[in-house]
């Protein structure tokens, strides 16, 4: 393990791990409230990430990956302050959605508010079974910040997270992985392990490829069809006509690369 080679705060600690930067947000005593400190350092470190850094895991210390934002913040804020406050949670988090890395969530506990929007930034996310999602924004006499509106409402639907706001509901793991809160569902305690294998399979891909879906694709998935199909044609001749791509080509022709399995 190495340590990074930016600053950070008390309330984040990252570890370089061959390549893996293992991201830990370490507030447990405040289940991870995210503070503004500590959203501005998340997004100064997907600004520019650890030198060596191929994929990104972030997890949570202690029971809950977050309680969302700390509220002890709030009770001062006035309309303005509250816009400025909103945009740095967007920026931080849009470095995270459309930074250099791919990047993978690891959930458990509470994934709750600002906490389930951080999530929503992330490209893979692995759900613990103890994870249970909740916009506690409705009851709170508040709003989402933090991209919500925008990620997780495409992620499980408009009206399912309208009735979260309205209602309270809650969903937990098994069911959020069904819905789109998650893309994989393991064991307690087995979502670290299972986060760096993922971040280490992405982290092989070309660099290319892995531009193209993390920047080309999520605008193709927003665009009109039209647009999107010609946006599509682009990247993919792009992508073929680069070096890598010729030479895993090669490899697999050549029946040097393996082959797709099931398992
Ligand atoms: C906090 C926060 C917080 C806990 N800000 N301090 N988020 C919420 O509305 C969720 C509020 N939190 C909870 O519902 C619960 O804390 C949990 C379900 C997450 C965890 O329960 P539990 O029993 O493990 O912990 P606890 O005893 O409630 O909390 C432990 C301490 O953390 C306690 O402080 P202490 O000094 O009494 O020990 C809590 O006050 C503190 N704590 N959550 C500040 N969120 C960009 S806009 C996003 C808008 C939102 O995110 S709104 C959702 C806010």
């Amino acid at each position: 393990m190495q340590p990074p080679d930016i600053a950070l705060p008390d309330t984040l600690h990252c570890d370089l791990q061959d390549g893996i930067a293992v991201l830990r947000l370490s507030r447990p005593d405040k289940r991870n409230a995210l503070d503004d400190v500590t959203v501005r350092a998340i997004g100064r470190f997907f600004a520019d990430p650890p030198e060596g850094a191929r994929a990104v895991v972030i997890h949570g210390e202690g029971d809950h990956f977050s309680a969302g934002l700390d509220l002890t913040s709030l009770t001062e804020r006035d309309t303005e302050a509250g816009i400025a406050h909103s945009r740095l949670w967007h920026r931080a988090f849009e470095r995270i959605a459309f930074g250099d890395l791919p990047v993978i969530a690891v959930l458990h506990g509470a994934v709750v508010g600002g906490g389930l929007e951080l999530a929503a930034s992330t490209h893979i996310r692995v759900a613990e079974r103890s994870a249970f999602y909740a916009l506690p924004e409705g009851s709170r006499g508040i709003y989402v910040g933090g991209g919500a509106s925008v990620r997780l409402s495409r992620l499980i639907g408009v009206h399912r997270m309208m009735d979260m706001m309205l209602t309270g509901r809650t969903y937990g793991a098994e069911e959020g992985v069904a819905l789109g809160f998650s893309q994989y569902l393991v064991e307690p305690g087995e979502g670290l392990a299972k986060a760096v294998a993922l971040a280490r399979r992405a982290a092989e891909n070309a660099p290319l490829t892995n531009f193209a879906i993390l920047h080309a694709l999520p605008r193709i998935a927003a665009a009109d069809p039209e647009t999107g199909l010609l946006m599509e044609s682009l990247m993919a001749a792009i992508a073929q006509g680069s070096d890598e791509a010729k030479a895993r080509l090669r490899a697999f022709l050549e029946k040097r690369a393996g082959k797709v399995a099931h398992s």
